[in-house]
């Protein structure tokens, strides 16, 4: 018995039955391990706001169970509901985050008679991120928590901070102080600015870390530090440092090979960084230095990533990083479909992994049409379809099987001002590019995501939250 019910992203198997109903009736009990506690409160809060029923941890009433299992694959999640109670199964945390997840979206469409059923489910990318940027436009803690929430409810994995740029510098490094005093309150247009301290960003990585989600911290050099250089004067070849930039042009500011002072400012940088960040990776940027020769260009990326490296992390970078000589493991991501791809496939063989996030399609900061009152379009328009509509293998040619280890989403906020315009950015489009990273190409399909994206949009319309009804759905 089909049951209308639109999960997106779409799982592996969703088979429904005719078997007696879940009823809520006037709430449930989450049931959990004893070192699963705070999962289980925060399962416990997202079905009573999703039901409008109390959901208590351990509480009487029909029960929902969470339980790690062995052997499953990453991530992967069982959610069974039959009358007596749901069972949700996992192989590790994350996974039961997912199969919350699930859970959610199917008592949010079925309301207090929850039909009987099984969805079986695992992802296709092991990395599925949205990099968003807040040195643009500075969205502090808040806000970050409900893009978390966004990216939580569609299975993404990674939340990639840009925490730099030429506009502003959003992170308090306990080493180097003066790069958030000095240069945290500027922003694009003379818009506030603002930081996230220590604390802020550790409490983040937790917020984050429940949900499944591990974030990813970038600091773009050696282009895109106007505000570092205007932070520290020594990182400038005349020691007299740079006025605020608050503009949106990219590609003038730069770091200098030969100053005394670079190296010990990204030893520092990515040695605060790595010590406050659980993740395996830090982000070294890399993208758009136009106005720097390609020997130092090389000499300064390979400074930046040794400092990664020593301080225990993994590189991640933005593709022009794949023209220099780089360790095996390090990612690089795609975004600039203009470029000639040879280097990444060259990086791919020596053993560098590749992250998709073209901008024709997943760059979230563009306009989904002419004309549309936020974004750029520098890439092209993206429709909801464009988000959709592409395979993340095929985008560059003679790349070695499996080099390409994830999808990211991308949204920088030269435009974006506020949670709204950001969440109007991301959504409907972050649910499509989730499913690109996450359902295996032969079970998508435009047509059938175009049918179940929109019972989303009744969700965050009625959660307040703000998106376009872009072309292609019924919303
Ligand atoms: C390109 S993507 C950039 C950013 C801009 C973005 C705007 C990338 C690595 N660099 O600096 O914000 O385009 O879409």
């Amino acid at each position: 018995m089909p049951a209308p019910i639109a999960l997106v992203p779409l799982p592996r198997s969703v088979v429904w039955t005719a078997d007696d109903p879940f009823v809520i009736g006037d709430g449930g009990a989450v049931l959990v391990a004893a070192d699963q506690a705070d999962f289980g409160a925060l399962a416990a809060t997202r079905l009573t706001e999703a039901t409008g029923r109390p959901f208590t941890v351990g509480g009487r009433g029909p029960s929902v169970e969470f339980r790690l299992v062995e052997g499953g694959a990453a991530e992967s999640s069982t959610v069974s509901i039959a009358a007596d109670g749901v069972l949700v199964e996992a192989s590790d945390p994350a996974g039961l985050w997912h199969g919350l997840a699930t859970l959610r979206q199917v008592v949010r469409q079925a309301g207090p008679e929850v039909p009987a059923g099984r969805i079986e489910d695992a992802p296709r990318f092991g990395w599925r991120g949205l990099s968003v940027d807040i040195a643009r436009h500075f969205f502090g803690p808040a806000e970050l928590r409900l893009v978390v929430d966004l990216m939580a409810e569609h299975k993404l994995n990674v939340l990639h901070l840009h925490l730099s740029d030429d506009q502003g510098w959003r992170i308090d490094l306990p080493g180097r102080p003066e790069l958030a005093a000095r240069s945290g309150a500027t922003a694009v247009d003379g818009d506030p600015g603002g930081f996230l301290t220590a604390d802020d960003y550790r409490e983040l990585i937790d917020y984050a870390a429940l949900r499944g989600i591990r974030v990813v911290p970038e600091v773009d050099v050696p282009g895109h530090v106007n505000a570092a250089l205007h932070a520290v004067p020594e990182l400038t070849p005349d020691g007299a440092g740079v006025d605020v930039y608050t503009g949106i042009e990219v590609g003038f500011s730069k770091l200098a090979a030969d100053l005394p002072a670079t190296e010990p400012f990204l030893r520092d940088v990515f040695g605060d960084l790595a010590a406050m960040t659980p993740g395996e990776y830090l982000h070294i940027g890399g993208d758009e230095v136009h106005t720097m020769e390609p020997a130092e260009y090389a000499r300064l990326v390979a400074m930046a990533a040794a400092a990664v490296r020593d301080a225990g992390k993994q590189v991640v970078g933005w593709q022009e990083i794949a023209t220099t000589p780089l360790e095996p493991g390090t990612v690089v991501q795609f975004w600039d479909p203009r470029e000639d791809v040879t280097p990444f496939v060259t990086a791919a063989r020596a053993g560098a992994k590749l992250l998709m996030s073209p901008g024709s399609r997943a760059y979230l900061d563009m306009q989904y049409h002419e004309g549309f009152p936020l974004g750029l379009h520098w890439a092209g328009y993206v429709s909801l379809r464009d988000a959709y509509d592409w395979e993340p293998t095929t985008l560059i040619a003679g790349l070695p099987e499996d080099a390409v280890i994830g999808v990211e989403a991308a949204v920088w906020t030269e435009t974006l001002r506020t949670l709204d315009e950001l969440t109007t950015m991301l959504l409907p489009r972050l649910a499509a590019v989730a499913e690109v990273a996450w359902t295996s190409a032969e079970a998508r399909g435009w047509e059938d995501f175009a049918a179940r994206v929109a019972a989303q949009g009744d969700d965050w319309r009625a959660r307040g939250i703000a998106f376009h009804p872009a072309d292609g759905a019924q919303w």
